[in-house]
């Protein structure tokens, strides 16, 4: 969501603040602002819209400074126009703001008591106005920020900024992440890794409740209770500096393509060269009675599939919960159950909600993400890590994957401690789980055919996805990558549901696409494509040659996937279905890496 940075330096920032917004796009924005220190005194370009909106602003009446700071923001209060854009600016400060104050209201209404007036309808503001209205009675802005900071309720990252101070920014967290980039003679601020990563490789991921004090010289760190502390200093990754497309015309594409090579790395953390599976922290499924996973999205329906592997598997009861819901539900916890919390970030709002209701619970808690540094891996007990690298699409795509083959491993390293399987059978798992990423290689090829069908299923209303076991999360998954990207309407069901009610939709010519591997219970849904093909369906399979060959006679458009093993099939299965919803994005002309209204890491509720 929204995206910060802030430089404090000896060089001029406007170019370079720019640039930090454009790595910030992937985490999904509906306008973007900066604010530069002119003769001391702040001076803002925003715009509605996309950073192009702003470098126009910008170009019309360019201003330059040592020091600014510029956000990306997908509002949550008040509409998406140029007046509710950060920096928001009262008085002497000047902040940027991610996350949701939730008593905005009641602090707005003590402000105006005061006298003080408000021009836009967010939350944000209020900070703003806050902290200025301390500094007019007479205090410092480090001792009006920290006294600014015990006032507020809910989720933030926030930078500020102030007239007059040309050697200071002010950084603060508490629900939403914030780094300080460690640079020579210059220090910045960054909501993530990728907002400082080109400037420095040096960073400081600020803790829960932290708030910093930046000058040219470096940063001084306090935490919640306003002590000053050390944090260490992690160096990034080369490629955890930049994100390029390479080749391809879409990040997302490029994503896809990268799927054989994470999910090999992502496995290589999880399965030794003779085959055992070794898990981190001790990890044993043979203390736990059942396992609760707990995600959004994308990472949910990872988790759906992962409960059919664990059940299947390792004959481990699993229940798979929607983050938003479950924290909120009050549900009856297990003390024996592991609660696994899956987020491509680590910073799901929601998702982190849901792992400290756990906590509170007594209850043990693991964390699969691929940030490593992220809230929520250091919140769990146990870190179980995915390997994707950055990943930029908004729609998830290698994240999704690597979680897949993640999961997969853990099941049957559990069903191993469980002794639900023979040393032999989880050594013929693990086997297969090595040749997914192959597997995922030729499933590529399917590309041809895929790109072929896209031009008619774009000119689609609605789509329906069918799959059974596996293949019905895997169908939720394909129906809301394709509403996510080419905004088409679709609906993923379990195939035997279909008579239940979804039937009533299929019309002369209504795509249907069933993702049904030639498998035990191919049969069942070949029974299903008949249903639909008799009241018109257009029919899309895709399959292994076995499955397309039997389906011959209703005449689905086919798409051949490789034959897999049952374990791995949904991971390589799931390259077509990424591939399908892209290419119906690119034939619709829709802005695939960043759809409209979608945010990449969803840090508010
Ligand atoms: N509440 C603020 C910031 C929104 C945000 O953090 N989005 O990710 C606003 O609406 O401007």
């Amino acid at each position: 969501m929204c995206g910060i940075i802030g430089i404090v330096g000896d060089k001029p920032v406007a170019e370079r603040l720019l640039d930090g917004l454009r790595r910030l796009e992937y985490r999904g924005y509906d306008s973007a602002g900066l604010a530069v220190l002119d003769d001391g005194k702040a001076a803002r370009r925003r715009a509605a819209g996309k950073i192009k909106a702003l470098e126009s602003a910008f170009e019309a009446d360019p201003v330059d400074a040592h020091i600014g700071i510029a956000h990306t923001r997908w509002a949550t209060h008040g509409a998406p126009n140029e007046t509710n854009a950060h920096p928001h600016r009262a008085g002497r400060v000047t902040v940027i703001h991610n996350g949701i104050i939730e008593n905005f209201r009641e602090l707005k209404d003590e402000l105006h008591a005061k006298g003080r007036t408000f021009v836009t309808q967010t939350d944000s503001e209020a900070v703003a106005v806050l902290v200025d209205q301390a500094m007019d009675e007479g205090i410092t802005p480090r001792e009006a920020v920290q006294g600014a900071l015990s006032r507020l309720e809910g989720a933030f990252a926030l930078v500020f900024l102030f007239d007059g101070e040309d050697d200071l920014l002010i950084g603060a967290r508490r629900g939403s992440p914030l780094v300080v980039g460690l640079g020579d003679g210059e220090t910045y601020l960054g909501s993530d890794a990728m907002a400082v990563g080109p400037l420095t490789r040096r960073v400081i991921y600020l803790k829960e409740g932290d708030w910093a004090v930046a000058t040219r010289a470096g940063a001084t760190v306090y935490d919640e209770d306003n002590q000053e502390v050390t944090r260490p200093v992690a160096l990034l990754e080369a490629n955890q500096a930049v994100a390029a497309k390479g080749n391809h015309r879409h990040f997302m594409e490029k994503e896809i393509y990268e799927q054989p090579e994470v999910v090999a790395r992502t496995l290589s953390a999880y399965v030794n060269e003779d085959l055992t599976i070794s898990l981190r922290d001790g990890l044993d499924f043979s203390q736990f009675s059942r396992v609760l996973i707990t995600a959004c999205g994308t990472a949910s329906f990872a988790g759906e599939i992962a409960r059919y592997w664990f059940e299947q598997v390792a004959k481990l009861p699993v229940e798979v919960d929607i983050a938003s819901e479950f924290r909120y539900r009050e549900p009856a916890l297990d003390t024996g159950a592991l609660a696994l919390f899956i987020s491509q970030s680590g910073e799901t709002a929601d998702t982190l909600a849901a792992l400290r209701y756990c906590k509170d619970a007594g209850l043990t808690t693991a964390a699969l993400v691929n940030v490593p540094e992220s809230s929520i891996a250091r919140e769990a007990d146990i870190v179980l890590p995915t390997l994707a690298g950055p990943e930029i699409g908004v729609a998830s795509t290698k994240a999704f994957t690597c979680q897949l083959a993640a999961l997969a491993a853990l099941a049957v390293a559990a069903g191993a401690q469980r002794g639900a399987l023979s040393k032999d059978e989880a050594t013929a798992h693990a086997r297969s789980l090595m040749h997914a990423p192959h597997l995922m290689n030729k499933a590529l090829e399917t590309e041809t055919d895929i790109q072929a069908m896209a031009q008619e299923l774009s000119r689609a209303r609605d789509v329906l996805y069918l799959g059974r076991g596996v293949y019905f999360p895997l169908a939720l998954e394909g129906a809301l990558k394709l509403k996510e990207i080419s905004y088409i309407h679709a609906e993923g069901y379990a195939a035997g549901e279909l008579k239940h009610g979804p039937i009533a939709l299929i019309e002369d010519g209504t795509p249907v696409i069933v993702i049904a591997p030639h498998d035990k219970l191919f049969d069942k849904t070949a029974s299903n494509m008949q249903e639909v093909a008799a009241r018109g369906a257009r029919l899309v399979l895709i399959s292994d040659e076995k499955g397309l060959k039997e389906a011959a006679d209703l005449e689905p458009a086919g798409i051949a996937a490789p034959e897999a093993d049952p374990l791995i099939a949904p991971i390589v299965y799931a390259v077509p279905v990424q591939l399908l919803a892209y290419h119906v994005a690119v034939e619709k002309g829709t802005d695939v890496d960043q759809p409209r209204n979608l945010a990449k890491s969803v840090t508010v509720e």
